[in-house]
């Protein structure tokens, strides 16, 4: 099909659809200058992303991986969401029920104004005490110590991010697996779709009769399986959808 007609075909859906859900990943916020892990920006200094995002690599050497968190936390902070987050977020208020499920840790779904996020593997504006379990937010960068401590405590801090290994919060997947097996229309943007469970979560919903549209760069393991497929970037695609949207409340 062309993608004036796939269009059209993605508009019909969603145009009688009541229950919409989104995954993205890395993709959606690779227009807003933010390295994505698989593509030719994903490698920091030496090390390929995989390698620092473990336990194992913080046990060894916590001050490296704060500092490669640092220097993301440095790109993401200055940039605005991309016109795709800003029509997921409208999205959430037309749908009767839409769900935003994100593997990202960037925060800029939030900050382009969507409420209800799954955020699948934590956000990077938030630290975990190693001894204590809790959570707080901190917004510096730079960072004012590198590795952070426990205010409370002043045991090591992590990033509350989820790592090779670690599972995810259970509360958010199981809802992330109900409410993609209830959706009729999931829209996959942005994600290579090899990191488990969330690359589960479309043929989940696929398994219950959803709809899945793909929008990516570049093909993905999940492309032969969905039913439309958009080749491009996300902030380009996701505002043309929306434009030709008859549904607007
Ligand atoms: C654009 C674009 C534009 C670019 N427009 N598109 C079952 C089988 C095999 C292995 C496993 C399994 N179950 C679990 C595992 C192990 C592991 C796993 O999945 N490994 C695979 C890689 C093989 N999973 C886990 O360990 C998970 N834990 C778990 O399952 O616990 C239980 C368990 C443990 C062990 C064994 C079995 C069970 C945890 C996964 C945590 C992932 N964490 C990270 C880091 C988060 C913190 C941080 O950011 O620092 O999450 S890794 C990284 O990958 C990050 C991302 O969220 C995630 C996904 O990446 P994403 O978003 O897809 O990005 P990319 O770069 O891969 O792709 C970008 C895409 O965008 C590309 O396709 C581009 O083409 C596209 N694009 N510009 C549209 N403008």
């Amino acid at each position: 099909m062309s993608e004036n007609a796939d269009i059209h075909a993605v508009c019909e859906l969603l145009g009688k659809a009541n229950r919409v859900a989104a995954l993205t990943g890395a993709g959606i916020s690779a227009e807003c200058g933010i390295p994505t892990f698989r593509g030719e920006d994903g490698l920091w200094r030496k090390f390929r992303a995989e390698e620092l995002a473990t336990p194992s690599a913080f046990h060894r050497d916590p001050k490296l991986v704060w500092e490669w968190y640092d220097w993301r936390r440095g790109i993401i902070a200055p940039v605005e969401p991309n016109p795709g987050h800003e029509v997921l977020a409208r999205w959430e208020k037309i749908f009767p029920e839409f769900t935003l499920i994100t593997q990202n840790i960037d925060g800029l779904h939030g900050r382009s104004g969507s409420k209800n996020i799954l955020e699948l593997h934590g956000n990077i504006w938030k630290m975990r005490c190693t001894e204590e379990g809790t959570v707080i937010e901190n917004l510096d960068s730079p960072l004012k110590e590198i590795p952070p401590h426990c205010p409370s405590c002043g045991a090591l801090l992590r990033p509350h991010v989820v790592w090779f290994g670690e599972s995810l919060s259970s509360t958010i997947l199981q809802r992330a697996f109900l409410l993609s097996s209830q959706c009729e229309v999931m829209l996959v943007i942005g994600t290579s779709a090899v990191v488990q469970p969330a690359a589960s979560l479309p043929l989940s919903a696929a398994e219950a009769g959803a709809k899945i549209v793909e929008i990516n760069l570049n093909p993905t393991p999940l492309t032969p399986y969905v039913d439309i497929s958009f080749t491009g970037k996300s902030g380009e695609i996701l505002p043309l959808i929306d434009k030709n949207l008859k549904r607007k409340s």
